[in-house]
């Protein structure tokens, strides 16, 4: 089959919701499309787990304690499953972990914002897991099969992560009115912040073309966004807390809110590396991973030992 019509044969098999799968004939920029994005959903979980393992010796209870450390982990299981999804299509864990660590490979915007007391926890398993589901929930029915399926499961463990942060600012919100001003204090940092990991206005986003022809997203960044923001403000309502946007209205017509615009040169200036914590995660990244380097050196010693022992039997 010559080029042309295996991309027709490619794309007509998107069209009919069948998955590809890792031996199937794909275009070289689809598999370098998935790869980016992959890999940088990837990052996230695993970057997404510094701001909040600072917390694990501070927060106020063993329940709490217990809870985020099951979150935190979970998130390190999520990194493997998107980083094997990746590796199906023809990369090693070490060149993706070239890319983040030279620059190349991004990771959430959302993971350079400092977390600076027990209710930004809250705020982030409340707005951060929240937005993190919207988007996750869509990419279930991505065209890429280990993605999808991948997606599948993280989203099981998404809902709870939401509920662990939703609790925390609900307990918050009750207490004593310093409580309530920490929380309200953390949704005000956090919410635009969270707002913008959806990505750019969907005319701003230069991968969505492809991205929507190839069903490697199911939805555009402002659908997602809008979702996500029509489900929080009523959680906030619910647990008594201000959302920080004056231009925020229920919108009879559109049957959605209306809500005012992103603070974008912020976000562009985040994602080009000079968020206010940037530096300090990708440092705190390349250390934790030198620094294994001796675990690594002694699985790979181990699955040898045991690769000639079952040769030999
Ligand atoms: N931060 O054309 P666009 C989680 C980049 S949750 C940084 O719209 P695309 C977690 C974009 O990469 C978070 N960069 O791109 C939660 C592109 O640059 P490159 C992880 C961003 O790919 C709690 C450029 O801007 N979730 O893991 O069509 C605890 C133009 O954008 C951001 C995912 O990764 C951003 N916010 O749409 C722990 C979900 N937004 O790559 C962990 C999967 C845009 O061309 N990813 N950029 O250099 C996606 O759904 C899409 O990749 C995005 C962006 C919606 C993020």
């Amino acid at each position: 089959m010559d080029d042309d019509k295996r991309l027709e044969a490619f794309q007509a098999k998107i069209d009919r919701e069948e998955k590809i799968e890792p031996r199937d004939w794909m275009p070289e920029d689809y598999r370098k499309h998935l790869i980016r994005q992959i890999s940088q959903h990837a990052h996230s979980e695993v970057v997404g787990m510094q701001p909040e393992g600072n917390y694990i010796t501070r927060a106020p209870s063993l329940r709490a304690k217990v809870v985020l450390l099951a979150k935190i982990q979970d998130e390190a299981g999520h990194g493997l499953y998107l980083y094997s999804a990746a590796e199906t299509l023809g990369i090693t864990r070490d060149e993706l972990l070239e890319q983040l660590h030279g620059g190349k490979a991004k990771y959430s915007s959302i993971f350079n914002y400092p977390t600076l007391n027990w209710a930004d926890i809250g705020a982030v398993g409340w707005l951060v897991d929240g937005a993190a589901i919207v988007n996750q929930v869509s990419l279930q029915r991505t065209s890429y099969g280990p993605y999808s399926r991948g997606m599948v499961r993280i989203c099981k463990e998404e809902s709870f992560h939401q509920r662990q942060g939703y609790e925390i600012m609900a307990d918050m919100a009750k207490g004593t009115p310093e409580q309530k001003a920490m929380a309200q204090d953390a949704l005000n940092r956090l919410w635009w912040p969270s707002l913008m990991m959806f990505g750019p206005h969907d005319a701003d986003s230069p991968r969505s073309g492809n991205a929507l022809k190839w069903k490697i997203k199911r939805e555009t960044n402002d659908e997602l966004r809008q979702k996500f923001i029509d489900k929080t403000v009523q959680q906030a309502e619910v647990i008594g807390l201000t959302i920080p946007d004056p231009d925020l209205k229920w919108n009879e017509e559109t049957g959605h809110y209306d809500s005012g615009e992103i603070n974008w040169e912020e976000f562009y200036n985040v994602v080009k590396g000079n968020g206010p914590c940037n530096n300090q995660r990708l440092t705190h990244h390349k250390r934790a991973h030198d620094e294994g380097a001796w675990v690594r050196e002694a699985a790979n010693a181990y699955a040898k030992k045991q690769l000639e022992k079952s040769k030999v039997a």
